[in-house]
């Protein structure tokens, strides 16, 4: 098995990687705006899930009828990657299911992959013969064959789906979607997201995810996106978010906002009472778990991602010779008759790196996205994975979602140069013990 960790050599790191990725934020169409157009007749404000889509239904008898098929597709995490996954209705995550505590759904799941599955509601109460769980809650779904599922939703809050089988594959290679619950009362909220994280092993020069991967992942998305292909979080000054974030990755995600101090508000519990909200900037969203996150827009252009660090790159190498602090200039001619293309970098950090795929110095893997990638008004923002932008202005119209490209601060609110010398002031050093 070619892993993250063994397939980059030092070399190849530094002769990273493929075609840039696109330098903008709204790389994909600002697909569903029609998502959220109106108010919906029962009485909810419909969920926005950023890159993805909401699964329609139809009405039978007072039930509340979906239709999901599981299969292979092709899909695309930015620019310059794509691979054949699996999911739901032409799409990874699968569309985001929409519905009303006190309906009865019945979702007909149609199997038109080569091995069988099922279709596990992830924090539903239900009957345990609708879990979903194959060969313990119900024979598996052949491929050809077409289950029903019904039930009542008994509870609100944010939920997902995923398959209960052969799941380390499936789930792998992207089987998974959201399943909201809005509650029979209408709630404060005037924009309602959804985010679902997951981690791919997409080896570079690869085209499939690679199901046996425990750890060591080279893409870290949103709804299967990566930075700078991951549709903003827009919102109007003073409107109220509300963030759902889902997990079925196989890392806990430490979720931070910028700019904002956030309640956590909910989860597969639904929204809890206020006096169980907490404040936080930062808001762990465990494997499993799902958590909702809400604010008060404040105006700017906020950096909203994984807090740990190696989630926000793209494809990298792991267990390479540290770089750092190292002068290889004699050697780089010598390593490059070997190696054609290497470049020198990383000796002062690894900030280099972007600008050196953005000239287009070398190409890597093909179908490998850069380890960072991504422009922003003042220049790379070195970033991948999960990383996308709140952005909030004052004049954005109440259904309006798209990109409204980039925040202007306000005169003397932006951070500036005042000295080039590097011997500017008298910056206090910690004195040492010893003198
Ligand atoms: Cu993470």
């Amino acid at each position: 098995m070619t892993s993250r960790r063994n397939f980059l050599g030092f070399s190849s790191v530094s002769a990273m990687i493929a075609a840039a990725a696109a330098s903008s934020t709204n790389a994909q169409p600002a697909a569903g705006a029609e998502q959220s157009k109106s108010t919906n007749a029962q009485n909810y404000n419909p969920v926005r899930t950023p890159n993805g889509w909401t699964l329609p239904h139809t009405e039978k008898d007072g039930i509340k009828e979906f239709h999901l098929i599981a299969e292979e597709i092709e899909h695309e995490f930015a620019p310059g990657s794509t691979a054949k996954c699996w999911g739901y209705n032409g799409t990874t995550p699968g569309p985001t299911i929409e519905a009303v505590e006190g309906d009865r759904v019945r979702i007909l799941v149609t199997n038109a992959l080569k091995e069988h599955t099922t279709v596990h509601w992830h924090g539903l109460i239900l009957p345990s013969g609708m879990d979903g769980v194959g060969g313990l809650s119900q024979p598996q779904i052949a491929p050809g064959e077409t289950f029903a599922y019904e039930f009542d939703l008994k509870q609100h809050g944010t939920h997902m789906y995923h398959p209960h089988a052969d799941e380390m594959t499936q789930m792998a290679l992207g089987m998974m979607g959201m399943f909201i619950i809005h509650p029979k009362e209408p709630e404060p909220i005037d924009r309602d997201y959804c985010l679902l994280t997951h981690n791919w092993a997409m080896h570079p020069g690869t085209f499939r995810p690679d199901p046996s991967v425990m750890i060591d992942f080279d893409l870290w998305s949103f709804n299967s996106k990566v930075f700078p292909a991951i549709e903003p979080i827009v919102a109007r000054t003073g409107e109220r978010v509300r963030i759902r974030i889902g997990n079925l990755s196989m890392w806990n995600h430490p979720i931070h906002l910028h700019g904002a101090s956030f309640n956590v508000t909910g989860s597969d519990g639904g929204r809890w009472p206020q006096t169980a909200w907490r404040s936080e900037s930062t808001e762990i969203v465990g494997v499993g778990q799902t958590r909702d996150i809400e604010f008060t827009a404040t105006p700017g252009d906020w950096a909203f991602h994984c807090h740990m660090s190696h989630h926000t790159m793209n494809a990298m190498g792991h267990d390479i010779p540290n770089p750092t602090g190292v002068n290889m200039r004699g050697l780089e001619g010598k390593i490059r008759d070997h190696l054609p293309g290497f470049i020198a970098m990383g000796e002062h950090g690894m900030a280099e790196h972007q600008q050196h795929i953005d000239a287009g110095h070398h190409p890597g893997p093909i179908n490998t996205l850069p380890m960072m990638s991504g422009s922003g008004p003042y220049g790379p923002i070195e970033m991948g994975g999960m990383f996308t932008l709140v952005k909030v202005r004052d004049d954005i119209s109440p259904q309006d979602f798209r990109d409204p490209g980039w925040y202007q601060p306000p005169v003397n609110t932006i951070a500036k140069r005042i000295s080039g010398n590097p011997n500017y002031g008298k910056p206090p050093r910690k004195p040492s013990t010893y003198e």
